[in-house]
């Protein structure tokens, strides 16, 4: 079958390898800061097929979200499903090879997500796993999350518990115990086309934004294949987001 023809260009991050260094940052730490991941045209192909996405993406289930909370909606999953070219560069996007080096494991996509903290939201995300990160398992997941705005601790940044990947947390996704000042805890500023990359079970979360600034992030979510047997035998019937 011939291959969809796309107005917009598929993303070209292939000249990103993981070198000794970042390797060994991701094992440690189960976190890597890539800084100048894309370049502007990149960024502005991951806005507006996100925000396109998100937009088709309430359209569509706007029954299930009525009513829902505004965290809700602070990260939008799902939207593969809204978009042929964010569904290509979650499958056969020119990151895969980057991603299966720092896993050391075949991915498969689970979701693609948009992330919107407008101006002036008071909501935040508090320190949880990625799904991919359940159930436990070394190879369960890992996650891209690319900055399209500049973030810092005023307008709601990351911050990672290093070494949190290893460790077997009981809970479900929502992960108690950790503030910006626990041990291990590091503040990630980024600049608009930073990459973070993360392992599903690292325990991660983000601040409000008080702020004029935008804060918008796209994120891809994959599970290791190592993990999907396990995966199939305590969900037989799940699909993940
Ligand atoms: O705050 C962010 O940008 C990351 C959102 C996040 O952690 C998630 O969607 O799992």
């Amino acid at each position: 079958m011939k291959e969809k023809d796309f107005d917009r260009p598929a993303l070209d991050f292939s000249f990103v390898t993981a070198d000794r260094e970042i390797q060994e940052a991701f094992g440690q730490n189960g976190f890597v800061h890539l800084k100048g991941f894309s370049g502007e045209d990149e960024i502005n192909s991951l806005l507006v097929e996100g925000r396109d996405a998100k937009e088709k993406m309430l359209v569509d289930r706007e029954e299930h979200f009525r009513g829902a909370p505004k965290s809700y909606l602070l990260a939008a999953k799902g939207l593969q499903n809204y978009s042929e070219w964010l569904s290509r560069e979650a499958h056969q996007g020119s990151h895969l090879p980057l991603l299966v080096s720092l896993l050391e494991d075949e991915i498969r996509a689970v979701s693609t997500a948009f992330v919107d903290r407008p101006p002036g939201t008071p909501e935040r995300i508090s320190p949880h796993i990625d799904a991919a990160g359940r159930p436990w398992h070394p190879k369960a997941g890992i996650t891209l999350w690319i900055a399209l705005d500049e973030m810092d601790r005023e307008n709601g940044c990351l911050f990672y518990a290093k070494g949190s990947h290893k460790k077997c947390h009981r809970e479900n996704l929502d992960i108690t115990g950790y503030n910006d000042k626990s041990d291990g805890a590091q503040m990630i500023e980024v600049k608009a086309g930073d990459a973070i990359i993360h392992h599903a079970q690292t325990v991660h979360w983000s601040g409000d934004n008080q702020t004029d600034r935008e804060r918008r992030a796209i994120t891809f979510f994959y599970y290791g294949k190592s993990s999907e047997t396990l995966l199939a035998e305590k969900n037989p019937h799940s699909s993940q987001h």
